[in-house]
C-alpha cells in the first residue's frame, strides 16, 4: 500500500483550507520571524562571539530545520517566492558551514568541533535526522537536489562513525529522530545504505551498555545532577530499557518514543519483519488504551516530558506535548499501512482534531508546547508566582519558547495534512480521512464535497473512471449502525473489514459516492481507573473533543457545572479568529455554595439551579480572553 502525497490533495475549502491557509502563511512567517529574531537563523551562519545576545543552543537547528521542512510543504501547497527566498537563504548558509566531511551542527561547529559526536544527551543524530527530513521535502517540493546530497554527505558521515568504523563512544542516538529521517532519505534516494543505517540504529538500541547515559543509579535521582540536560532519568527514558523487538509498554520520553516507534515500523515493512511490527502494534494499543488523554495527548507525566503510567491522566497538570501528537499520528499512519485497519486512521484524525491542532493558536502564530484539559486561571497563578519553573502548563499560548520543537512541528504537520487522506495498491483505494478536497490518487481524479468535521455528509466523486475497489474509513466515532452510503448511478457489492467498509468497482466518470455519518453528540466516559476523569463526561460530536470554556459562559463557574441525565444537546455556529466553529449547547445543574456560608466542609447534601451552558471545540480554547475551561464535565 501506498500514501498519496500530500501535493496530490489540494484541500480547497472548509475547514482544513482555511487551517492550511493560516499555517502556510502566518504561522511560516511568525515563525521565520521568531527564529531570526531568537537567533536561530542567524546561528547557522557559525560567527556567534561572547558578548552577542542569543548565545546558541543544541536545540536550535531542531527548529530551523523543522520550519525548512514546513516551508518546503509550504511553497509546494500555496506558491510563494519570498518564502522559498527564505529556504534557500538558510540552505546557503548550511552549504557554508557544512564541514568537507558532511557535518553540520551549529553548535558544536562555533564552539567545540573537536567534540562532536562524542556526547550522547547532546541531540547531535536529532539534529542531523531534521535536517535529512527538511532535505527530502525539499527535493519533493522543488525537484533539486543540492540540499539532499549535503544531508546525503552527512548522513554517509554518519554511517561512518557509527555503524562502519563504531568511533563514537555511544552507538545510538540519545534522542531518537534520524532512524526514521534515513528512511525517508532512503525512500528520496533509492540508497539501500540508508535503510540499513536506519536498521542498524533500531536493533542496536537497548543492547550497548555504553549508551546507558541517562540511567539513574537504583532509581534515584542524584542530588547533584551528573548531566547537562536534567530532567528525570532512567533506562526507559530514552527506550534503553529493552531492545526494540522485546519492546511492548510504551513509556519513557514520549516524543523519543514515538519517532522510535515509528522508524519501528518503517523497519518492519521493508524487512518484511513481523516479529517488529508485533513489538509496535503492541505499544500502539499500549499508548492508545491505557495512556492517551481523550484529546490524543500522549505525555501525562511533566517530569521527563514523559508518556505515563496506566490509567494516571492528570487533566490539570497535563503534559500532551504538541510534538508527540504529530509523532503519534506519524507513527498511526505506518501502521496503517502494514494492517489496513481503521483504529490507525482513527488515530490519526483524534490528533488532525484535537492533540495536535490545539498547539496552534487560530491566527497561526502562537503556540502550546504542553496542552492542559483542565484549567484555572488562578490556580495556575498562583503557583506561576511561587515555583521557578511554572507548575501548571500555560493557559495562553505563546509566540516562541527556549526550545521551541512543537511551533515548527504543528506547521509542518498541517502543511503536509494531505497525505493522511488517501492510501492505494493496485487493487483498492483507501480513503482515510474526509475533507473538501480534489485528490490524484495514482491516475484517478476524486473530488470530496462535505462540511467535515461539523457534518457527517460526505460526497465522494469519480472525475474519471475507476477500476479499483473502494474502501471508506467507519470511523470509530461513528461506528457501523451510524455509517450510511448511496449511490448515484451503479450498485456495488460491499463487504465491511477491520472498520472500512469495501465497495467493488468500476466507478465510472461522474459517479459519486454519498456518506451519511450520524454526527449526535456523544458523552463519552474515561475507563473506570482513570481517576482523574471518575464521575465526568467529555462531550464530543464527530471527530472533535469539546471544552467547556469561560468565553462562552460568563459569570458561570465552569467547574460547579453538573450535566443531568437526558440532557438535550443542540448547536449554534460561531466564528473565532476568521474561523467557523460549531459549539454544543446544552442545560445543566449549576451547584449552590450558598449553604457551606463561611464552611469548607458540612454534612453531605448538594442544591442545584439550571444553567446553559456552551463548549467548544477543544482545539480552539485560549483564542480569547483568558479564563478556566475544562474538557471533563461532573456527571450526575
Ligand atoms: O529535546 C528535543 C525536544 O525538545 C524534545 O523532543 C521535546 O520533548 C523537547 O524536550
Ligand atoms: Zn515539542
Amino acid at each position: 500500500m501506498k500514501a498519496v502525497e500530500y501535493y496530490n490533495v489540494n484541500l480547497n475549502d472548509g475547514f482544513w483550507k482555511k487551517w492550511q491557509d493560516v499555517d502556510c502563511i502566518d504561522t511560516s512567517s511568525a515563525l521565520y520571524d521568531q527564529f531570526m529574531k531568537t537567533g536561530r537563523i542567524p546561528a547557522m551562519n557559525l560567527d556567534w562571539v561572547e558578548g552577542m545576545p542569543n548565545k546558541p543552543h543544541i536545540y536550535w537547528d531542531s527548529d530551523v530545520a523543522k520550519w525548512m521542512e514546513g516551508a518546503a510543504y509550504s511553497i509546494r501547497v500555496r506558491p510563494d517566492e519570498k518564502l522559498r527566498r527564505r529556504l534557500e537563504d538558510i540552505i546557503d548558509k548550511i552549504e557554508k558551514g557544512q564541514s568537507e566531511d558532511g557535518y553540520f551542527n551549529s553548535v558544536y561547529l562555533r564552539f567545540y568541533p573537536e567534540k562532536r559526536f562524542t556526547d550522547r544527551t547532546e541531540h547531535e543524530l536529532y539534529t542531523a535526522g531534521h535536517f535529512i527530513e527538511a532535505a527530502v521535502a525539499h527535493y519533493e517540493a522543488t525537484g533539486e537536489k543540492r540540499f539532499l546530497d549535503m544531508m546525503c554527505r552527512f548522513a554517509d558521515l554518519i554511517e561512518k562513525i557509527f555503524k562502519i568504523d563504531c568511533s563514537a563512544p555511544y552507538s545510538t542516538p540519545g534522542h531518537e529522530e534520524i532512524e526514521l529521517a534515513l528512511v525517508r532519505l532512503y525512500e528520496a534516494t533509492g540508497e539501500k545504505r540508508y535503510l540499513e543505517l536506519s536498521r542498524f540504529f533500531v536493533e542496536k538500541r537497548g543492547t550497548d551498555p555504553r549508551d546507558r547515559v541517562f540511567s539513574v543509579p537504583n532509581g534515584i535521582p542524584p542530588a547533584f545532577p551528573p548531566l547537562k540536560n536534567q530532567l528525570y532519568y532512567n533506562d526507559t527514558y530514552a527506550q534503553d530499557d529493552t531492545p526494540a523487538r522485546n519492546m511492548r509498554k510504551a513509556g519513557g520520553h514520549a516524543v523519543r518514543a514515538m519517532y522510535f516507534y515509528t522508524a519501528m515500523a518503517d523497519i518492519s515493512r521493508y524487512y518484511d519483519d513481523a516479529e517488529l511490527l508485533s513489538a509496535t502494534q503492541c505499544l500502539f494499543n499500549d499508548e492508545a488504551t491505557k495512556k492517551m488523554y481523550v484529546t490524543g495527548g500522549i505525555s501525562a507525566e511533566r517530569y521527563g516530558e514523559a508518556i505515563g503510567t496506566d490509567y494516571v491522566l492528570p487533566n490539570a497538570l497535563a503534559y500532551a506535548e504538541t510534538c508527540a501528537s504529530v509523532a503519534m499520528a506519524n507513527f498511526a499512519y505506518r501502521l496503517f499501512q502494514q494492517t489496513k485497519h481503521s483504529k490507525y486512521c482513527d488515530m490519526i484524525e483524534r490528533q488532525m482534531y484535537n492533540g495536535a491542532l490545539s498547539g496552534l493558536s487560530m491566527k497561526g502564530d502562537k503556540f502550546f508546547y504542553d496542552n492542559a484539559l483542565e484549567c484555572r486561571v488562578e490556580v495556575s497563578d498562583f503557583f506561576a508566582g511561587i515555583h521557578a519553573k511554572p507548575l501548571y502548563p500555560p493557559y495562553q499560548r505563546q509566540e516562541v519558547f527556549e526550545c521551541s520543537c512543537c511551533p515548527p512541528n504543528i506547521y509542518r504537520f498541517i502543511a503536509s495534512l494531505g497525505k493522511f487522506f488517501y492510501s492505494y495498491d493496485d487493487q483498492t483505494i483507501w480513503v482515510n480521512q474526509y475533507g473538501p478536497s480534489e485528490a490524484h490518487v495514482d491516475g484517478i481524479e476524486i473530488l470530496q464535497k462535505t462540511s467535515y468535521p461539523y457534518d457527517g455528509k460526505v460526497e465522494i466523486i469519480f472525475e474519471n473512471e475507476c477500476t479499483r475497489k473502494v474502501a471508506l474509513r467507519i470511523p470509530g466515532w461513528c461506528g457501523e449502525n451510524n455509517f450510511r452510503i448511496s449511490l448515484s448511478d451503479a450498485v456495488h457489492s460491499s463487504t465491511i473489514k477491520d472498520g472500512y467498509l469495501y465497495l467493488d468497482g468500476p466507478f465510472l466518470k461522474g459517479e459519486s459516492i454519498f456518506i451519511d455519518m450520524k454526527m449526535d453528540v456523544i458523552e463519552l466516559a474515561a475507563h473506570p481507573d482513570v481517576l482523574d476523569d471518575w464521575g465526568k463526561i467529555a462531550l464530543s460530536r464527530g471527530p472533535l473533543v469539546y471544552a467547556v470554556e469561560a468565553a462562552d459562559n460568563p459569570d458561570i463557574d465552569i467547574f460547579r457545572v453538573v450535566i443531568p441525565d437526558n440532557t438535550e444537546y443542540s448547536t449554534d455556529d460561531i466564528e473565532i479568529e476568521g474561523h467557523k466553529i460549531r459549539r454544543i449547547i446544552f442545560t445543566a445543574l449549576y451547584e449552590s455554595v450558598d449553604e457551606f456560608a463561611e464552611s469548607l466542609y458540612r454534612p453531605y447534601s448538594r442544591k442545584y439551579s439550571e444553567v446553559r451552558l456552551k463548549a467548544i471545540p477543544y482545539f480552539a480554547w485560549a483564542n480569547r480572553e483568558p479564563g478556566d475551561m475544562t474538557v471533563w464535565v461532573k456527571r450526575c
